[in-house]
């Protein structure tokens, strides 16, 4: 902590201001690091250097920012890895890393074509445009999701490698949205973190994404999951309610999800105090005669309501010519993403607008705005921030905006103004600067009149409130404070963990308690049993079968097992009476007071069985037969894995030579007659029979299935019945409403709803 001295500090030469003394700041006093012998992974899209061409070698240099000076000091205290891409996808000619004793960088490879799809795309002009509400300018793109979640896969797999249970990993930004599931998938009980720099939208703007739902799965595989401010965090909890139907304690801010209590909060990110005040001792350029400076620094960003912010200053010298030759409007535009077209045509918009205003009233010696597109030194930066009167931070949308946070911490006389975007997440914390609506152009230009006529006694009240808040926030304190909060959330997620079974059950309820009958059907592979290596091997284990004793026996239920097995096998296997048995993936329906077989079926039946046939002749190692009456399988799940997909092609030919459609389900290809009739149908045809037409007014309606089979029946049921995948949640179901972890948790949710555990839950 390097306090500064009054004496180190050169009197404020803005024009017109009195002389406010400098107030020296007091030691700030950090939080102790909590567990500072956890190691840290620090998680981000980029490493913080960048690769530098000069005569020679190529070199890393340091990127500057808060971020890093907040991080890099975390890291090296504790020790850790930062993990990340290096800016070049030239894997084999990078420079050596900076690595330390303490901290180590560890690099993940992209291809040119993933930073395109990944980074390009799905993050630059799907996730930014969307976040920050320009919901007409964002692009949906299935093929750049699929980049992107493969990349967040790299990430969440190499994270994996560089942590262990001990360690903390902290993911940041929106690049990384779907990595902490990743993360989770590959190591269960890591304690995982996450921040997203930028706003999370309302729920109703997020939902338009039809990613919305991978998405909310990726970010509640945390343990932590942390905005800048409030306003994105209760978005963010509504849309766990309402996208995942999550029970969420807004209180607490915590979300049950998958069997974890996953904490969500606010952490208003801070700056480099101790930088900038260094920084700024030196006394700005004192020349009375210079014009009041008007500062804008942003990235090239729509966002950052940049072209706005030109036609406000516009207004200023048309409303108020007494400002012409006395103010100057300086803008830094730092070059960004200029490889995607929306960024460019910004660029071309601004230029002609600069163009346009300084034609109209430039005079002699004298342009009313000064325009840099290039980045700046950070002495140089701050060497503004010292020079400028008024800063003007008027984005349309920001995450935070740090820009307004660093003007402030360098006005070390409490002087100057800060004019700020009410859409700025440091709005909520900056309440004495001066705030706007951006987009009311006319209202920006009359506060920047009033920003530069105001008495000195108002400005130097301002700031220095302002001044106060900033300090108190450093980033490194932000930093400290997030990990203390991570340290918890990770033991609260570890502490009474509630089964997957009741975090569903929770959910279930209020929509099950709204009829007085539940239908459920379950499928049998892997949903009521283990996945085996051989369709003989999976037997019903003496529990489940008791459960579905139970279940047989419950008034309320009516409890239906549907298989791609032939019927009589279903029914031999699981043995319990009073159940509704469904085989052959819905073409054979037996069950208390029906039975049901498609039309048309019969003629099929020579097909099926010469299909199987030649399906043995095929002789390819480890592969089975299974003749099922209506259907046949073929399983390819002992074949060695480099013939299996070789088998499954001819395979798949000889089914379909024999007149017959092909299905694929996990490791097994079915050849079934070419009628439109598939597991849905026969779930529809169930509860139709049963309950009539508008059984959905009767009788609430679960499926629970894993294999991709079974997505049929999750589509015919959306909105009318609620359908569980079983599985790992990274493997996903895009059909499904919800997700249970194995067949364990399965018949555990059976039992609660034998014994109507649902009837009594909040
Ligand atoms: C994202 C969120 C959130 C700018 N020009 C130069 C330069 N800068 C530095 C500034 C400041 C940083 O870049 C910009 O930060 P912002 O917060 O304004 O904006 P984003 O880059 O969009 O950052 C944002 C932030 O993440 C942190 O969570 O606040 O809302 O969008 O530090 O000083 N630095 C140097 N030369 C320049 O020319 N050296």
């Amino acid at each position: 902590m390097n306090p500064i001295r009054s004496s180190e500090l050169a009197p404020p030469t803005s024009p017109g201001a009195t002389t406010a003394p400098a107030r020296a700041a007091a030691p700030r006093t950090e939080p102790a690091p909590p567990h500072p012998s956890r190691s840290l992974v620090v998680v981000s899209n980029r490493l913080p250097f960048t690769i530098a061409q000069g005569s020679g070698d190529a070199r890393f240099e340091r990127s500057p920012g808060g971020l890093v000076a907040a991080l890099d000091p975390a890291l090296a205290q504790r020790g850790g890895v930062w993990v990340g891409w290096p800016g070049s996808t030239d894997q084999d000619h990078l420079p050596a890393f900076p690595d330390t004793p303490a901290v180590r960088y560890r690099s993940v490879p992209l291809s040119s074509r993933e930073v395109t799809q990944y980074y390009g795309v799905f993050s630059n002009r799907t996730l930014w445009p969307l976040f920050h509400y320009f919901v007409g300018q964002t692009h949906v793109d299935p093929a750049s999701w699929a980049v992107y979640d493969r990349v967040n896969a790299r990430f969440g797999a190499i994270a994996a490698e560089e942590s262990d249970d001990d360690s903390l990993v902290w993911i940041h930004d929106y690049q990384l949205l779907r990595a902490p599931l990743h993360l989770r998938a590959a190591a269960p009980q890591r304690r995982i973190a996450f921040f997203l720099h930028i706003p999370f939208p309302a729920y109703d703007v997020f939902r338009v994404l039809p990613w919305a739902r991978p998405l909310m799965h990726g970010l509640l595989a945390a343990d932590l999951v942390g905005f800048h401010v409030s306003d994105y965090a209760n978005h963010f909890l509504t849309s766990a309610e309402r996208v995942l139907g999550c029970s969420v304690d807004r209180a607490r801010g915590e979300v049950e999800w998958d069997g974890r209590v996953v904490s969500v909060g606010a952490f208003p990110i801070g700056i480099d105090v101790d930088t900038i005040e260094r920084l700024s001792v030196p006394a700005p350029s004192a020349d009375v005669d210079q014009p009041a400076m008007v500062l804008g620094v942003d990235r090239l960003d729509y966002t950052k309501g940049i072209h706005e912010r030109l036609l406000a200053v516009e207004h200023l010298f048309e409303r108020h010519p007494e400002h012409r030759r006395r103010v100057v409007f300086t803008q830094i535009l730092v070059p960004s993403r200029e490889h995607v077209a929306e960024y460019r045509a910004l660029k071309r918009q601004i230029d002609e607008t600069v163009g346009r205003i300084n034609g109209r009233f430039s005079d002699a010696g004298w342009a009313p705005i000064r325009y840099q597109a290039r980045s700046l030194s950070t002495v140089d930066l701050v060497a503004l921030y010292r020079r400028a009167d008024v800063a003007l931070v008027t984005p349309l949308r920001d995450g935070m905006n740090l820009v307004a946070k660093e003007y402030v911490a360098a006005q070390l006389e409490d002087d100057g103004v800060v004019i700020l975007s009410e859409f700025a997440g440091a709005a909520q914390e900056l309440q004495e600067a001066l705030i706007v609506n951006p987009l009311d152009t006319q209202a920006v230009a009359t506060t920047l009149h009033r920003a530069l006529t105001m008495a000195p006694d108002e400005r130097h009240a301002r700031m220095a409130a302002l001044r106060d808040r900033v300090r108190d926030n450093p980033v490194q304190r932000w930093a400290g404070g997030f990990l203390a909060v991570a340290e918890r959330a990770a033991e609260r997620a570890r502490r009474d963990p509630p089964s997957p079974a009741d975090t569903l059950l929770r959910q279930l309820a209020p929509w099950l308690r709204e009829r007085s009958r539940i239908a459920v059907f379950l499928d049998y592979d892997g949903t009521i049993t283990p996945i085996v290596q051989r369709p003989d091997l999976a037997i019903l284990s003496d529990d489940t079968r008791d459960a579905l004793r139970q279940a047989a026996h419950a008034p309320e239920l009516d409890v239906s097992i549907i298989s791609g097995r032939g019927l009589g096998d279903i029914r031999d296997r699981v043995g319990v009476a009073g159940l509704t048995y469904i085989g052959n993936h819905g073409f054979e329906i037996e069950g208390p007071g029906l039975s049901h077989h498609p039309q048309g079926l019969e003629g099929y039946q020579d097909n099926v069985e010469r299909a199987a046939e030649a399906l043995t002749a095929l002789e390819v190692p480890g592969a089975l037969v299974e003749r099922k009456g209506a259907t046949v399988s073929y399983h390819v799940r002992e074949t060695p894995e480099g013939e299996r997909r070789d088998a499954e092609r001819r395979a798949g030919d000889v089914i379909r030579r024999h007149g017959l459609r092909v299905t694929r389900g996990k490791m097994v290809l079915e050849g079934r007659p070419p009628i439109a009739w598939g597991k849905g149908h026969a779930v529809l045809y169930v509860l139709s029979q049963r309950y009539g037409a508008e059984w959905p007014s009767r009788v609430r309606a679960l499926y629970l299935g894993d294999d991709t089979t079974d997505e049929d029946a999750f589509r015919s049921l959306r909105g009318i019945g609620r359908s569980i995948y079983v599985g790992p949640a990274v493997a996903g179901s895009h059909a499904a409403d919800f997700t249970l972890p194995d067949p364990a948790a399965v018949i555990q949710l059976l039992r609660r709803l034998a014994t109507r555990a649902f009837a009594d839950l909040d």
